[in-house]
């Protein structure tokens, strides 16, 4: 799978986005949920908002590679964060999974919603899976010049390290672990740090203050996703 399943929850995002405009509840997320994203305080990156928006638009992908829609999957991911500052929404996903896990059963959280799709405790670990992996790839550009970062198969990693069989309160851990750890380096980026980029083997050219923003709006499309498959799974008891 060349792009991330953040995608599964976005099919429904036609709609466009202005300034500062919260986005309506376009999955079913619980009132409370969406609260919560809701009080997120909008705080834009000032300058290079705009350096942003003009690579998020232009940037190629490499020639000659499998591509999935690169553009659109940074379009919706970036729209989904509406404006929002990034660093916020990563620093409350943690605490959003904690509540989540804290108020459904496992068996409710290992259950599949949809065959062939990933259960909510799957999606932590995923969320776990790509903190590892943008930890990584944050400070590879950070860190080196220009460097290669790959894609990794998404399914593959769920499966083969059975994330289904974790207790999901100890998924969520992990994932704060590595969350603080990484929110750590963020939050000292300076502005010329966030210009660095690196060449993404599917998505082109990558800079931090894009990945930044991705990591965010990917957050937020995977915390609308574990709350819809709980709605369904609840529904059918
Ligand atoms: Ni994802």
């Amino acid at each position: 799978m060349l792009v991330c399943k953040a995608l599964d929850a976005l099919v429904s995002v036609g709609k466009p986005v202005i300034g500062n405009q919260v986005l309506p509840n376009h999955f079913g997320v619980a009132p409370a949920i969406q609260a919560r994203f809701d009080r997120v305080p909008v705080v834009r990156l000032g300058r290079f908002e705009k350096l942003q928006r003009k690579e998020l638009i232009m940037t190629p992908a490499q020639p000659g590679l499998e591509v999935s829609a690169p553009w659109t999957y940074r379009e919706k991911l970036f729209n989904l964060l509406a404006g929002r500052d990034p660093i916020e929404v990563l620093g409350q996903t943690a605490s959003t999974l904690a509540e989540m896990v804290a108020r459904h059963p496992a068996k409710v959280l290992r259950g599949r919603a949809i065959p062939g799709k990933w259960t909510p405790n799957e999606i932590i670990g995923h969320l776990t899976d790509s903190e590892w992996v943008y930890g990584y790839r944050l400070r590879l550009i950070l860190c080196e010049d220009e460097p290669t970062i790959l894609g990794f198969r998404q399914d593959a990693w769920v499966a083969s390290l059975r994330h289904n069989e974790r207790e999901p309160s100890e998924l969520v851990e992990i994932f704060r672990t590595l969350r603080v750890l990484n929110l750590s380096v963020w939050r000292r980026m300076s502005p010329e740090d966030l210009q660095r980029s690196g060449q993404h083997n599917e998505r082109g050219a990558e800079s931090l203050a894009v990945m930044l923003q991705l990591l965010a709006g990917h957050d937020l499309s995977h915390l609308h996703q574990i709350s819809r498959y709980i709605q369904a799974l609840e529904s059918w008891g």
